[in-house]
C-alpha cells in the first residue's frame, strides 16, 4: 500500500513539473550583428586588378577623399583608408562593393562572382564567400525610410580569381523618386580600385563595373 501511495505521489509530481515546463516560454536569441574587423589582405605582389566601367550613364568619380576627413555613409572612402563607409554598420573585407543613393527610390545591388553566382537581396551569400550584409528597401518599406545603402563583401583571405560583374537595378520609384543618381565604390585588398556615379531611370538595370581578380 505504501508503495502504491508513493508511486501515485511521484506521478503527481511529474505531472505538476511537466505542466510547469509546458508553460515556460524559451525566447529565441536575438540575431547579432557582426562587424568585420580583419584587415583586408593586399593582392599578391605583381598582381593587377583590371577594371572596366559599364555603359552610358556611368562616370568615374575622382578626387573625393582626403586623409583626416570624416567618413560619412555615402558609398565613398572619404578618408582615403581603403575601407568604404566604415562605422556605418556593415562589413569590409578583401573585396568590398558599396552602393549609395539619396532619393526615395529602391535600388538593388547585384554582384556576379567568377563562379556565375549572383549575389543580391534574393541570394545574400555565395559559395565563394561573398555576402550581401546590408540591404536597403528605400522608401518602399516605410520602416527603412532613409536606408539607401547596399553592401557586398568577401571576408575570405583569397577571394576567387576571375571576373566580377557589378550591376545596379532600379527596382521601384516608391511613388516619387524619378531619375536617381547613385554612387558605387569598389575596394580590393584595402585599396579603392574604382568609384563611380551612375544615373538610372525607373526599371533600368545598368552594369557599372567589371573587374578581374588574379
Ligand atoms: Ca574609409
Ligand atoms: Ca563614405
Ligand atoms: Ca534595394
Amino acid at each position: 500500500m505504501k508503495r502504491i501511495v508513493f508511486t501515485l505521489l511521484a506521478a503527481s509530481l511529474l505531472v505538476l513539473v511537466g505542466g510547469c515546463r509546458a508553460r515556460v516560454r524559451v525566447r529565441a536569441p536575438r540575431p547579432s550583428v557582426t562587424v568585420q574587423a580583419r584587415a583586408p589582405q593586399p593582392p599578391p605582389p605583381g598582381a593587377t586588378v583590371s577594371v572596366t566601367t559599364g555603359g552610358a550613364g556611368v562616370t568615374v568619380v575622382d578626387n573625393y577623399c582626403n586623409a583626416g576627413q570624416p567618413e560619412v555613409c555615402n558609398g565613398l572612402d572619404d578618408n582615403c583608408n581603403g575601407v568604404i563607409d566604415e562605422g556605418c554598420g556593415f562589413s569590409s573585407g578583401n573585396i568590398q562593393i558599396t552602393l549609395a543613393w539619396a532619393t526615395g527610390a529602391d535600388l538593388d545591388l547585384y554582384v556576379i562572382d567568377p563562379s556565375g553566382f549572383e549575389i543580391s537581396y534574393q541570394n545574400r551569400q555565395s559559395p565563394t564567400g561573398g555576402h550581401l550584409d546590408h540591404d536597403a528597401r528605400g522608401a518602399c518599406n516605410r520602416r527603412q525610410e532613409g536606408n539607401t545603402i547596399e553592401n557586398v563583401y568577401w571576408d575570405a583571405q583569397n577571394p576567387p580569381g576571375g571576373q566580377y560583374r557589378v550591376e545596379v537595378h532600379y527596382w521601384g520609384e516608391c511613388g516619387v523618386a524619378g531619375t536617381t543618381q547613385a554612387t558605387l565604390s569598389i575596394a580590393v585588398g584595402g585599396q579603392i580600385i574604382g568609384a563611380y556615379n551612375v544615373v538610372l531611370n525607373p526599371r533600368d538595370r545598368q552594369a557599372v563595373a567589371i573587374f578581374n581578380m588574379p
